[in-house]
């Protein structure tokens, strides 16, 4: 088996913040004790992955850096003390790399708030290549009759919004305003939120965006940010007694959203901010946050549960979102159309072109 693996690959790298993505070939790294190496067949390219290229961030990434944490693939090998996932088996490199599994955070299933935690494509290389390593505690356990290519967006995107939606606490037959809902986790967020019992209002910009929400995932309506006239009126027109969303999620690329949620969020509703502008602020006027009694707060991917359950919800064809599959060599096309907001949906990279 072993013999199998090429000590070359072809990777995605960035030398320097700021880019460009340079493709070309790299070495094959081989797993420690606690390890696996991943084949990696697709991986979606997250907006994660273009502030990384952009150093966006207060929190510095590696450097030279191969990013990508929506990965797919076979696993290949496998360090000496990982005895539950076999080479073979089908597995996906998400964004929690590995955690120390013995914190505070770790002990409660909160892993992603571990202070030791590894962030695939950030602070250790990630799946745009053609062989990736992480935890083998870490990995998700992808089930066989699941396509590759189809599962990896669920592996960042997915699994973000489905834990949002749990953080929301929206019930069956509940509202939610979706920000950013022509995106990745936008498009999968409405499928995760129409499979919890939820009714959807889809706000972003334009017509593609607007018909693939309306008549592909399951909006029942739909606000364009841009022509509207009044966001915070339309969004709370869209909702049957006119009182505003119970939740709001919050997957937009800009600050302006951000500091609108709490005006149109129906009273005891809650805000939950998972899309992360640079350099952004929270903003919420005291009073009426006080006496709409609402709840605001951050949600940050899942924990190894939440990925398992996200998973399953795709298994059991509950998620259908578009997505595009281009060559790993085209991912500079694919962050250029994503800096211009020209994305509707994912794009998913095969590793094999
Ligand atoms: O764990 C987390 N919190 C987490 C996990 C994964 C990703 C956070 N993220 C973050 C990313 O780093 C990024 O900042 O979520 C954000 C969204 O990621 P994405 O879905 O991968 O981005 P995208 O596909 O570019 O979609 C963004 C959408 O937002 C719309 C755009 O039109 C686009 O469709 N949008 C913008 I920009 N401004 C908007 C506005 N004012 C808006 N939609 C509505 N109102
Ligand atoms: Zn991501
Ligand atoms: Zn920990």
């Amino acid at each position: 088996m072993a013999s199998q693996i090429p000590t070359e690959q072809w990777a995605q790298v960035i030398e320097k913040t700021g880019g460009p993505v340079q493709y070309k070939k790299i070495p094959v790294q081989k797993p420690g004790p606690d390890e696996v190496l991943v084949n990696i067949k697709y991986s979606g390219v997250c907006h994660t992955d273009l502030h990384a290229v952009n150093g966006d961030w207060p929190l510095p990434t590696k450097l030279p850096l191969v990013g990508g944490h929506e990965g797919a693939g076979v696993v290949v090998a496998k360090g000496q003390l990982v005895d539950d996932i076999q080479i073979g088996d089908h597995a996906g490199v998400k964004w929690l790399n590995g955690s120390c599994l013995a914190c505070d955070f770790c002990q409660q299933a909160d892993e992603p708030l571990c202070s030791k935690a590894l962030l695939s494509g950030y602070t250790v290389d990630g799946s745009f290549q053609q062989y990736a390593i992480a935890k083998a505690a870490h990995v998700a356990r992808i089930p066989k009759d699941v396509p590759l290519d189809a599962i990896a967006p669920v592996l960042c995107a997915g699994i973000t919004v489905y834990k949002g939606l749990k953080e929301a606490g929206a019930r069956p037959g509940q509202s939610v305003a979706i920000v950013g809902a022509g995106g990745g986790l936008g498009s999968l967020a409405q499928q995760y939120a129409k499979a919890m019992g939820l009714r959807v209002i889809a706000i972003d910009t334009g017509d593609e965006k607007k018909k693939m929400c309306l008549e592909q995932l399951g909006a029942e309506s739909f606000v364009d940010f841009a022509t509207s006239k009044n966001v915070v009126k339309d969004v709370q027109a869209a909702t049957a007694d006119g009182l505003g969303p119970h939740a709001v999620l919050l997957v937009a690329v800009n600050e302006k959203p951000f500091q609108q949620a709490a005006e149109y969020v129906r009273p005891r509703g809650s805000v939950v901010c998972i899309g992360l502008p640079a350099g952004a602020y929270l903003k919420a006027p005291v009073f009426e946050s006080v006496i709409k009694m609402i709840s605001i707060k951050g949600s940050y991917v899942g924990n190894r549960k939440d990925s398992a359950e996200a998973i399953d919800f795709y298994r059991r064809g509950l998620i259908k979102a578009p997505f595009k599959v281009v060559g790993l060599s085209e991912l500079q096309m694919v962050y250029d159309k994503m800096h211009r907001g020209e994305i509707a949906g994912r794009y998913v990279l095969d590793t094999s072109k």
